[in-house]
């Protein structure tokens, strides 16, 4: 996990006094910190809301982790799979339609945010520079933000778009797990050979986690990591 040089707890955003993983774990983490994670379970995903204009967002201080990435990479895949639900997320066909902030309530416990895609070719200035506000409105300034997946499709070189959203990240120190996506499409060396290019056009000091909403692979890793940002 990328957290700017943070240290994982005190500073950022994240509360002092809240355990989102349940009282009894308390104990656990202070001895073992991963074990109470690795059995994080999504049992319940719903969703709450689709938005338009950021002074709509839910208020309160329920948790959020959003995530963002370019359209297409497979975002709305990823929340079905983790969540285990084939719709849950509409998976588009003609992506770059949907310019909304959707939000999933998880557990009843926090919100996983799907963050509109970026990098689209084929839409309009004024489109993408909305989208840009929006984007850069919520991620500089929601308080409820406890970290950010963002997405890479592991066959492809990370484009601008991708370099600045991961340095801007960084920047505001918000922690950061950076996804391969669509796994499956590669073979097991030429995935290798990628996550070395994605490790070294990022500028990565770890291994990017690798995901396939079509295989599962990567599913628990990253329910874990979930856990572990809230
Ligand atoms: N083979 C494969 N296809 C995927 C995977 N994830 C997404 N896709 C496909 O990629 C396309 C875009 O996925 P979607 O989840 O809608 O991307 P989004 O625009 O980022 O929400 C769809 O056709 C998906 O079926 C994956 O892990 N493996
Ligand atoms: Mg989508």
């Amino acid at each position: 996990m990328l957290n700017g040089g943070r240290k994982a707890e005190g500073g950022g955003r994240k509360p002092q006094n809240e355990a989102t993983h349940g009282d009894n774990t308390k104990g656990w983490q202070k001895d073992c910190p991963l074990a109470p994670l690795a059995g994080y379970k999504i049992k319940k995903a719903e969703l709450e809301g689709i938005y338009v204009d950021i002074n709509q967002l839910p208020a309160g201080n329920i948790p959020e982790i959003a995530l963002a990435g370019r359209s297409n990479v497979g975002k709305s895949s990823l929340i079905n799979k983790i969540c285990n639900r084939k719709n849950l997320a509409k998976s588009s066909s003609t992506p770059g339609k949907t310019r909304t902030i959707n939000y999933y309530l998880i557990n009843d416990q926090w919100f996983m945010v799907d963050l509109p895609g970026y990098g689209y070719a084929r839409v309009s200035q004024k489109e993408k520079a909305r989208w840009k506000k929006m984007v850069e409105a919520y991620i500089g300034k929601r308080e409820q933000l406890r970290g950010v997946i963002q997405l890479l499709d592991i066959r492809h070189e990370p484009g601008e778009n991708d370099i600045l959203m991961k340095d801007w990240l960084l920047h505001l120190q918000i922690p950061l797990l950076i996804v391969a996506t669509k796994a499956d499409k590669l073979s097991r060396g030429a995935r290798m050979k990628q996550i070395a290019i994605i490790r070294k056009t990022l500028d990565l000091p770890e291994m990017p986690l690798v995901f396939s909403a079509q295989s599962g692979d990567g599913v628990e890793e990253l329910t874990a990591a979930l856990a572990e940002l809230l």
